[in-house]
């Protein structure tokens, strides 16, 4: 946070004031490993923290429903044509307020409540809005899910065919939120062409990396794309949904006023500027080392009897069955966090154990790599993560590793965090 922000929020409210810095002493003094996290940079952060909040701007740039829209319009199409021009869109919505709401929205824009709809289990890595029974998705539409084989833990495409012939869905998502393998969006296109079904990738976890190049782009062959912004790509948190030229009134219209009111203004702008960084060279180098440090570390976990979901990652994400170390994800995952080394729990595909106490943990390297760090580091975490596992219990090997890893981190300052 900027000094000068720091020193009013101090003098309004100490309280949230001295939370918010220890939340940064922490963000700043700890390895983040949560797949799906990052750090925005100051320049996103000051236009997410800008008078922008203070607009209201229902409608789209040129249609509004409130005046005073001059400069709130020139924002929102440079945030468009800097998500069409790095993605290569015909279309871009940038209003979702995240990737929840991008997938509702998409939803909206297609669908009838009980139609038929295809997605990947939560189980085998994929989204709640995929059709889980839990979520309005699974709620609302009658949710057809495929999983992975057993065997391998890929996405079988043969099966997904199969049972796309079979459930004849209306939408078919493909992507996720704990899948460590190249998607191979092609083959999810052409089964959605061949049952009628609309297709929609969320590249949720993924869009920092297809925007690099370093992943294949489902936007030359989906008919929707879907991501959060917040993630890889590095922005603020926010949704954004791209589309052929064909489905842009549906899906304009079922973000606003479907789904939302008014746009998020200062969220729009703060994307606008992470497209902008994510459009460098530096941002493609950043991309690359990301994939490059997932290697190392799944590598690095593999050499010490980490047995991994596919047997490595070809982006950003590790998926690690815990089972054969004797130790839960729970039981790791929070052992680690003393440690300074933070990551969730997470099932693994055909997990006997319950969600909420699985067999494994979820690693990505987006935030480390924003750091600067890099292969050397991955297998020095791969270490540390090894010792914690050993003896999740011992208090005094977690303190000398959290002093370690406070070391590393200093050596290593994470973007966008001033605090002192
Ligand atoms: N909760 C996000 C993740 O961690 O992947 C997805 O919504």
């Amino acid at each position: 946070m900027q000094e000068t922000q720091r020193q009013a929020l101090q003098a309004t409210d100490p309280e949230i004031a001295a939370l918010i810095a220890d939340e940064e002493r922490r963000q700043r003094d700890s390895i983040r490993l949560i797949a799906s996290e990052n750090y925005a940079s100051a320049a996103v952060m000051a236009a997410t923290g800008s008078v922008l909040t203070n607009k209201y701007s229902e409608g789209y740039p040129g249609r509004r429903y409130y005046e005073g829209q001059r400069y709130i319009d020139k924002i929102e199409e440079l945030a468009i044509n800097r998500a069409t021009a790095l993605f290569g869109a015909d279309h871009a919505n940038v209003q979702p307020y995240s990737g929840s709401p991008a997938n509702l929205a998409v939803y909206l824009a297609f669908c009838q409540p009980g139609d038929t709809i295809m997605g990947m289990s939560l189980p085998a890595g994929g989204h709640l809005t995929h059709g889980w029974g839990v979520s309005i998705t699974g709620k609302y539409f009658r949710a057809v899910q495929y999983g992975v084989r057993r065997d391998t833990g890929l996405i079988d495409y043969d099966e997904v065919r199969d049972l796309a012939r079979k459930e004849r869905p209306k939408l078919l998502f493909a992507g996720g939120t704990a899948i460590p393998r190249i998607i191979d969006f092609q083959a999810f296109a052409d089964i959605a062409r061949d049952v009628d079904a609309v297709f929609v990738a969320d590249i949720a976890h993924i869009s920092g990396l297809v925007a690099a190049g370093v992943h294949p782009s489902p936007v030359p062959v989906a008919d929707v794309v879907t991501s959060t912004t917040h993630k890889t790509l590095r922005g603020p948190r926010g949704g954004m949904i791209l589309c052929k030229e064909g489905h842009k009134s549906a899906i304009n219209r079922a973000v606003f006023p479907g789904l939302q009111g008014g746009p998020h203004d200062h969220q729009t702008a703060a994307l606008a500027v992470a497209l902008a960084e994510a459009s460098r060279d530096s941002f493609k180098d950043y991309a690359a080392q990301i994939v490059k440090n997932s290697r190392a570390l799944a590598q690095a976990m593999i050499e010490r009897g980490f047995e991994l979901v596919t047997g490595g990652s070809d982006n950003h994400l590790i998926l690690c069955d815990l089972t054969n170390k004797g130790v839960p994800g729970k039981v790791l995952s929070r052992a680690l966090d003393q440690a300074g080394i933070v990551l969730n729990y997470n099932s693994v595909p055909f997990d006997p154990r319950k969600p909420f106490d699985p067999s494994g943990v979820r690693l990505g390297t987006g935030a480390v790599t924003s750091r600067g760090m890099r292969e050397a580091e991955m297998k020095q975490i791969a270490e540390w993560i090894d010792q914690v596992s050993q003896k999740p219990d011992d208090e005094d090997r977690i303190t000398r590793i959290a002093g370690q890893v406070k070391e590393l981190c200093e050596a290593h300052p994470a973007p966008g965090i001033l605090v002192s």
